[in-house]
């Protein structure tokens, strides 16, 4: 049996089920509980929090998951990227309060920063030999300039109407995120087998919905 962790709600969870649905695989509803076993293939489902997804897979609690890329990425598990799965889009980029006339980055010298994700902004900022205050919060990071905790944030963007409605504007995008399927090379043959067919099933739904 597969174990397959996905999100057990939020943003990720619709289209996650949809996805499984979509390529064959039957979820029985009803009571929900944290591990579902599929009703006619080999693999279960564990719901989990999106923050928890990365490190179960890399200790090998599930054999593949459904993730953001931006937590991947922040959460620096040895995890591979399986495949990119096209929905989630959304984009990990700096923003500033409207009024400033901002000309480069090297305007974030200095600054302070809010953020949920310090490790991909201090990557971004060393990368580019700028030195500023990370300052993490967790949630609502979009209104931390308005209130004077911050001088800029770094969040996630999709639409951009949430920056706009805090007096904000995007001025670097840093990561472009979209949910991926992750697991590891340490996976038996027969789950490696499994893992192939629902692979091969995942293709034929993306070629179906191009
Ligand atoms: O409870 P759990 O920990 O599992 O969920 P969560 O609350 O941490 O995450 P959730 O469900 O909000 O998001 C899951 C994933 O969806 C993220 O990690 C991203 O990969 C992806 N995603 C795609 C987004 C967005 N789009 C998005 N727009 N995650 C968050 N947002 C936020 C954004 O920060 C902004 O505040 O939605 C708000 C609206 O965005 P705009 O630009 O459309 O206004
Ligand atoms: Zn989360």
């Amino acid at each position: 049996m597969l174990r397959i962790a996905i999100q057990s709600k939020g943003r990720l969870y619709e289209e996650s089920m949809a996805l499984l649905e979509e390529a064959g695989i039957k979820i029985p509803g009803g009571k929900r509980t944290l591990l579902v076993p599929a009703r006619n293939f080999p693999v279960e489902v564990l719901f989990l929090r999106d923050d928890d997804i990365p490190e179960s897979v890399a200790s090998g609690v599930a054999d593949v998951g459904i993730v953001g890329l931006n937590e991947v990425m922040e959460k620096r598990c040895p995890v591979g990227i399986l495949k990119k799965l096209g929905f989630g889009k959304c984009r990990l980029s700096l923003a500033i309060p409207q009024n400033i006339d901002y000309q480069d980055r090297n305007w974030f010298s200095g600054k302070k920063i809010a953020t949920s994700y310090p490790g991909i902004l201090s990557d971004y900022l060393h990368k580019n030999g700028i030195v500023s205050d990370i300052h993490v919060i967790t949630g609502s990071v979009e209104i931390a300039p308005g209130i004077r905790l911050a001088d800029a944030i770094f969040d996630i963007v999709s639409s951009g109407s949430t920056l706009v409605s805090n007096r904000l504007k995007e001025v670097e995008t840093v990561v472009e995120s979209e949910a991926v399927l992750i697991g590891t090379d340490s996976i038996s043959p027969e789950k490696r087998g499994i893992l192939d067919e629902l692979l091969f099933r995942f293709d034929s739904v993306q070629a179906a919905d191009d």
